[in-house]
C-alpha cells in the first residue's frame, strides 16, 4: 500500500467517524433530560406553593414556567388533575422536601413535547426567541447544535433542517 493510499483511507474513516458521531446528535434522537417532578415554581423545594401554582396553571390563570415534564407526577405524558392529586398527596404525606431530580430521555429538537420533531417545533423556537413564549420542552432539547445554550443559531440550525437550507 502507498503512502498516498493509506493516507486516503485514513481520512476516509476520519470522516466516517466524524459523520458517526454527528449523526449520534441527530434531530429526534434522544437525549437525556434532568426532570424536578412536583417542583412547579423550580425552587428545589416540593410544597404547597407548588400545588397551589399547579392548580393555577391547570385552571390556565398562569404559564408553567417549568417544563410540563416537571409537573407530570404520574408520568403519563400528560398535565392532568391527577398530577396535582398526586403532588398534594405527597405533600400532604411527607410534608416539605427536597425536589428528588430524575432524568429521562426526551426527543431533540421536540420543542412543544409532542413526541414529533416536525414544522409545530419551529414555530414554537421562533415564539421562544423572538416573543419570549415559554417552549415546553426542558432546556436540554432546544439546544440544537449541542452548545450547552439556546440562542438564535438552534433557531436556525432547525428552520434550515426543515426548509433544506443545510450546505
Ligand atoms: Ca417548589
Ligand atoms: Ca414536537
Ligand atoms: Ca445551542
Amino acid at each position: 500500500m502507498t503512502i498516498q493510499k493509506c493516507l486516503f483511507v485514513f481520512v476516509v474513516s476520519a470522516i466516517c467517524l466524524f459523520t458517526a458521531t454527528l449523526s449520534a446528535h441527530e434531530i429526534g434522537s434522544n437525549v437525556l433530560v434532568t426532570v424536578s417532578r412536583g417542583d412547579a415554581n423550580g425552587d428545589g423545594v416540593l410544597n404547597r406553593d407548588d400545588a397551589t401554582l399547579m392548580h393555577d396553571i391547570l385552571k390556565g390563570e398562569v404559564d408553567p414556567s417549568v417544563s410540563i415534564r416537571d409537573l407530570d407526577m404520574d408520568k403519563d405524558g400528560h398535565f392532568t388533575e391527577r398530577d396535582l392529586l398526586e403532588l398534594r398527596t405527597e405533600v400532604n404525606l411527607f410534608g416539605e422536601q427536597r425536589v428528588h431530580q430524575e432524568t429521562e430521555f426526551a426527543i431533540l429538537g421536540d420543542a412543544n413535547d409532542d413526541g414529533f420533531v416536525d414544522l409545530g417545533d419551529v414555530v414554537s423556537l421562533l415564539q421562544a426567541h423572538f416573543q419570549g413564549v415559554r417552549y415546553r420542552a426542558p432546556a436540554e432539547v432546544v439546544d440544537i447544535n449541542l452548545d450547552g445554550k439556546f440562542d438564535l443559531r438552534d433557531v436556525i440550525e432547525l428552520t434550515e433542517i426543515f426548509f433544506g437550507k443545510q450546505t
